[in-house]
């Protein structure tokens, strides 16, 4: 047994808070404002804070729904494009300041920071771009108001995970009064260069979504839908928030940034909290199924719940939540690689820091490596008694970047090997699932890699 050195890093790596980013993989989305009183999903601008009135609102009660569901985090829309703020900005009179919700005393953000806190759940905000009250929206006024409350948040309410910037814009809108079209270049517009250096020092942690990065990308569909070939790295270059989508989905094997995807979906048909949508809250089926299509694809699942009139996540919403983490639950419970032998083709200098068991042990910061110039190694799991399973887990160690381009899986079934499945990234977390197999061996055998591959999980699940 020797020691021996860690292989050198490929490619673009993750950032320290990206890397954070990637350990939540599953966090919500919660999406409040007037447009639960008045059943919009884009709020025009001009309605009156007075109808913000939710009577039983209970911040505490999200949060614990977030946590029912197995959520590390959530976002809140503190302004949607209504231009309407959930705290008390000193910028504008349209805000929580103005509606009757604790006699125009409250700060919802508040309240929300603290109840996530409260559940240890990680605290993002939303601050839409396109805001169609305000007057200046489309001149240079405008922007440096928008700085002006992103600071409010940034400084007003402790640490934060992620910076949501959404790309939307319909053009037409209240914009005091004016009700008009207003086209911008979201290009330059916004100008974010220096919006983004605010971040950066004020919240070294928080990771900036926006539809083409600059930490996090969009996936390109609402659906929650990661692509089954998806990169985390990606050109961002003169890509912004509000970009036109090009390959948002994939990713790009060679771009030059680390900006892995995140996939947006809502637990109903809208974004808002609809009465007549009761009935189309996803089920718990549907619920794992998406967290298969985004975790499972190296992308993270951001889950929207919308509370509703009373301020309350709506009990079919929660029903569904818990049913989730209890189908999930139930098929991670058991990684039936644990105790098993395992073996490799080729192990770095044949050192036990780089063995194959360090892929099966449960740690992500421990991982199997080959040696630099072994490109397509195989690692072999041999059951003493044969198992039923039908999903396998990988994991790279992306602190040293991605480098596997294709796999494949074999499993043994009556003493004959056969093929399983083929696949091409893994990075963050690759889930495959495949028909229940009883087998006595299972391998992953890297096909292609740009650097020697770094495998730090390789476990079987059954789920029923
Ligand atoms: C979109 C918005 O237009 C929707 O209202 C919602 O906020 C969604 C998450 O992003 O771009």
């Amino acid at each position: 047994m020797s020691s021996a050195s860690s292989p050198k890093a490929f490619g673009p790596l993750p950032s320290a808070r990206q890397l954070a980013w990637h350990e939540m993989e599953f966090y919500g989305f919660i999406h409040f404002t007037v447009n639960a009183f008045t059943g919009k999903e884009w709020g025009y601008g001009d309605e009156e804070p007075g109808i913000f009135n939710p009577a039983a609102l209970d911040c505490d009660q999200w949060a614990e729904a977030a946590k029912a569901a197995g959520m590390k985090g959530l976002i809140l829309t503190t302004k949607h494009h209504d231009g309407f703020c959930l705290f008390p900005s000193k910028y504008t009179k349209h805000s929580v300041k103005a509606s009757p919700w604790k006699k125009g005393k409250g700060d919802l953000v508040k309240d929300f920071a603290k109840a996530c806190r409260r559940a240890g759940l990680k605290v993002g905000f939303y601050l839409s771009p396109w805001d169609r009250n305000h007057a200046e929206y489309g001149r240079p006024a405008y922007v440096e108001y928008y700085r002006n409350q992103m600071r409010e948040l940034l400084t007003g309410y402790g640490e934060l995970f992620e910076i949501w910037l959404d790309g939307a814009n319909g053009g037409d809108g209240f914009y005091g009064g004016a009700r008009e079209q207003r086209k911008i270049d979201a290009s330059i517009y916004y100008d974010w260069a220096p919006t983004f250096e605010m971040v950066r020092s004020l919240q070294p942690n928080a990771c900036i979504f926006g539809d083409g990065g600059p930490d996090l990308r969009w996936v390109g569909n609402e659906n929650g839908l990661g692509s089954e070939t998806c990169w985390q790295t990606y050109e961002r270059k003169g890509k912004h928030p509000g970009c036109a989508a090009d390959n948002f989905a994939c990713g790009h094997r060679d771009g030059s940034a680390w900006c892995p995807a995140e996939c947006d979906v809502s637990i109903r048909p809208g974004w808002f909290y609809h009465k007549e949508e009761d009935e189309k809250v996803k089920g718990p089926e549907a619920l794992a199924e998406l967290y298969f299509a985004s975790v499972g694809r190296g992308s993270s699942l951001l889950l929207n719940l919308p509370p509703d009139q009373r301020g309350l996540v709506h009990e079919k919403d929660v029903e569904a939540l818990k049913g989730m983490r209890k189908i999930l639950d139930r098929g991670f419970a058991v990684d039936f690689t644990k105790g098993q032998e395992v073996s490799a083709s080729n192990i770095r200098a044949t050192s036990s820091m780089f063995g194959p068991e360090k892929a099966l042990d449960g740690k992500r910061e421990t991982f199997y490596a080959s040696d630099d110039n072994v490109l397509n190694p195989e690692i072999t799991v041999s059951f003493s008694s044969s198992q039923i399973v039908n999903t396998v887990s990988l994991r790279e160690f992306i602190p040293l970047g991605q480098r596997v381009d294709e796999f494949q899986l074999e499993a043994r079934v009556n003493g004959a090997w056969s093929l399983v499945a083929k696949g091409t990234s893994i990075g963050a977390r690759r889930l495959m699932r495949f028909a229940p197999l009883r087998i006595e061996g299972f391998r992953l055998k890297i096909l292609k890699s740009s650097a020697s591959p770094c495998i730090s999980e390789l476990a079987l699940h059954n789920f029923d």
